[in-house]
């Protein structure tokens, strides 16, 4: 049997990360459609961030774009934060939205190209520095779109120079997390397209450099609970991107698509003791919300995280032991369906109780009034981001 304190205590202790531009416009390349009372700053994006804390009071810090998210002075937004009951997390780097990174960035062949995106990758070091955030997570896009178009090895080498010198331009208690994706821009090879490409790169740079599994990264059927499995076991797993997708890289609600497979990750973390924060694996979210409102769009994939958290946790380690020393077939796999199966909401329900805060984030947003307030005070201008 599970002991359910042991359950409410490890759910009262999960934080998971927003993103700043999912609080901002976004879309597909046909339109993105503008919504009324979207952040004009970064600091709005904050404060819109501030209200899934409060409501969820599992969203405790919300991760940096930049560019999207530049300003002058990083230590005055880290106080915005701290006075909105937040705090800033990953810096997200961007070597994908500058005409010069058309043939790639960190792999370009023209040296002075690569010069630029790496000398970008350190500045968002030095904002670290300044805003206290300790991850760097590191997404490239390039890519090549033919055969022939330029030499797979080669890339890999330019883009393992980049990788160390950043490296080692990191800080004791600072990390890179590396992203992986199939494809998208490329669509013939691109340079970190898989675990595995990011795994070599991570263990030839060490222990600060860690993968960042992004649940829409994958070809269709792609078992990606066993992808967290290994990179957990050889202590590599820097942290989500959690998302959800029917087809590609939708960037639809956590838990939205497919909340079994969104169970059998947490399942794997809670089994490989992803869930301590000495294992340091970030649960950041990274979605957009194009046709739906943004801030309970973010409650909700929090509380679908937590759901999935909480069927994870009620998977009974000496029950499923059992059964799969006994080759019991049907009981192992009964075991883990049972928790699946099981309704989670009242016990988050107490959860959030015990922790002073609404039972039911979502009409607890609703009521306060904050949608009508963004609406009547956020007028003209969109702030960057994908949107742009
Ligand atoms: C892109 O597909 C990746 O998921 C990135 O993590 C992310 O969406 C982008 O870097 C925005 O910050
Ligand atoms: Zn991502
Ligand atoms: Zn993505």
């Amino acid at each position: 049997m599970t002991d359910l304190s042991t359950v409410k205590a490890a759910l009262k202790a999960q934080s998971i990360e927003t993103p700043s531009w999912a609080y901002g416009n976004s879309g597909t390349r046909f339109k993105v459609f503008a919504q009324a009372g979207v952040p004009r700053t970064p600091q709005e994006k904050i404060d819109d961030a501030a209200r899934v804390h409060e409501f969820t009071a599992a969203a405790p810090s919300v991760a940096l774009h930049i560019p999207w998210d530049r300003t002058d002075d990083y230590p005055a937004l880290a106080a915005h934060a701290a006075g909105q009951g937040v705090r800033l997390g990953v810096i997200n780097s961007n070597v994908f939205q500058d005409d010069d990174y058309k043939l790639g960035s960190v792999t370009h062949p023209d040296p002075k190209i690569r010069r630029k995106a790496t000398d970008h990758l350190l500045e968002c070091v030095d904002i670290m520095d300044a805003t206290g955030s300790r991850d760097l997570k590191l997404w490239f896009s390039d890519g090549t779109n033919y055969p022939g178009q330029d030499d797979i090895a080669d890339r890999q080498g330019r883009l393992g120079d980049a990788l160390a010198e950043v490296y080692e331009r990191l800080g004791d208690d600072q990390r890179m997390l590396l992203e992986y994706k199939l494809f998208e821009p490329a669509f013939y090879a691109t340079d970190v397209p898989d675990w595995g490409t990011a795994y070599a790169h991570c263990l030839k740079l060490g222990p600060k450099a860690q993968v960042v599994v992004d649940t829409g990264h994958h070809a269709p059927g792609t078992n990606i609970e066993f992808i967290v499995a290994t990179l957990l076991r050889e202590g590599k797993l820097g942290g989500f991107d959690f998302n959800s997708r029917f087809y590609a890289d939708d960037d639809l609600m956590a838990g939205a698509a497919d909340p079994f497979q969104l169970f059998r990750i947490m399942y794997e973390v809670v089994r490989g003791g992803g869930l301590a924060a000495e294992t340091g694996v970030a649960f950041m979210l990274d979605q957009c919300h194009n046709i739906e409102a943004k801030i309970p769009a973010i409650i909700r994939s929090v509380m679908n995280v937590q759901e999935a958290t909480a069927k994870a946790l009620l998977v009974d380690p000496v029950a499923l032991r059992a059964a799969q020393q006994a080759g019991e077939v049907l009981e192992a796999n009964a075991v883990l369906m049972d928790a699946y199966n099981t309704d989670v909401r009242p016990l988050l329900r107490e959860v959030r109780e015990e922790q002073g805060i609404d039972p039911d984030p979502i009409a607890a947003y609703k009521r306060s009034g904050w949608a009508d307030h963004i609406v009547a005070e956020r007028v003209g201008g969109t702030q960057a981001g994908w949107g742009a």
